[in-house]
């Protein structure tokens, strides 16, 4: 054999032995996993984490609080269980007071789509930076010129250092 020959064949089992050694490593640590919060939205109301009130005394919330850690990562899975489309937004405090100033979310990503009667949206966003927040249905299907926050469909989202 020639001397070429013999250092290809080395240098592929080394090749070989090298990735079946990696393929057998045990994984790095594992990605940090996202926390699921699974809701049920209606009118106008949303329904999760031990929460279950359909009617909230006026200027109140009518949905659980959420708490999360700065940086976290959670999915947020959003089941219409209504009758009127809904959406999932995480927004400033004052997004309540303010009307105008809507359909921004506070973190990226972190608004599903307009889910309809029956559909479940699912989204996936990180808990950026410490404060209270709010969440809630902002859109006004039906009830114009109130968003279905203002009915009291919010809830608290508080994000601790
Ligand atoms: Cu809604």
């Amino acid at each position: 054999m020639n001397k070429g020959i013999i250092i290809g064949i080395v240098v592929v089992a080394i090749i070989v032995v090298g990735a079946a050694a990696f393929l057998a490593m045990p994984q790095g640590p594992q990605a940090p996993q996202a926390r699921t919060i699974n809701l049920e939205a209606r009118e106008f109301s949303f329904k999760g984490l031990g929460f279950d009130k359909v009617v909230c005394d006026l200027g109140t919330s009518c949905g659980p609080t959420i708490t999360l850690k700065a940086g976290e990562t959670v999915r947020v899975v959003l089941k219409n269980i209504g009758g009127a489309d809904h959406e999932f937004m995480v927004a400033e405090e004052g997004a309540l007071k303010e009307k105008a100033a809507m359909h921004e979310p506070i973190f990226k990503e972190a608004m599903s789509e307009e889910t309809k009667p029956g559909q479940t949206s699912t989204i996936t966003f990180v808990a950026e930076k410490a404060g209270k927040y709010i969440y809630g249905c902002f859109l006004d299907v039906a009830t114009k010129p109130d968003r279905h926050a203002d009915r009291g469909m919010w809830g608290e989202f508080m994000v601790e250092a």
